[in-house]
């Protein structure tokens, strides 16, 4: 089993769209290990985005995810880095298929939603950067055996 970080980005909470995309995530079979919600401040962005340090955009985009509190979640399932990736769909919304989440709520390449940790190697370096450990919780997964085949989880 492997964990990812997402964030529900401000434009989600504004436009009251936590439910659904949560949803999402959950109906998949994902299971939810953490959730709180934070107001991300310049210094965390700029460690967070630090590979778009150099794009034209990285004051616009630290600006936007700082204009009000966001969503954090740390989700939970085999291959769950790759898994939550396919769900969420390309950056930039106009683009992503119809049926992913960028796809289905997003007109934008910056006001896409949710942020998804791309690799696994960052899924640690991201969910130590938001999460303490005590706000991560595990827990029996009663429904498992459901979800995945016994040689399977
Ligand atoms: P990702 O979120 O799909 O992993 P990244 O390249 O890691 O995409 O970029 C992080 C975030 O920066 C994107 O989700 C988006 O909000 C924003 N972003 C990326 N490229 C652009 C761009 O060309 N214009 C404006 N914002 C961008
Ligand atoms: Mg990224």
């Amino acid at each position: 089993m492997e964990r990812t970080l997402v964030i529900l980005k401000p434009g989600t909470v504004q436009r009251g769209l936590i439910g659904e995309v949560t949803s999402r995530l959950e109906k998949k079979g994902l299971f939810l290990v953490g959730l709180k919600m934070q107001w991300l401040d310049d210094q965390i962005l700029s460690e967070h985005y630090s590979h778009l340090k150099d794009k034209p955009f990285f004051g616009l985009l630290k600006k936007a995810m700082s204009s009000c509190p966001v969503v954090l979640m740390c989700w939970e399932g085999k291959d769950a880095v790759s898994v939550v990736r396919t769900l969420i769909g390309p950056t930039n919304g106009r683009l992503a298929p119809a049926g992913t989440i960028r796809g289905d709520y997003s007109m934008s390449t910056q006001e896409n939603i949710i942020h998804a940790s791309d690799s696994t190697e960052n899924a640690e370096i991201e969910i130590n950067r938001f999460f303490k450990k005590e706000e991560l919780f595990d827990y029996q997964f009663k429904l498992i055996d459901s979800i995945y085949a016994s040689d399977e989880k």
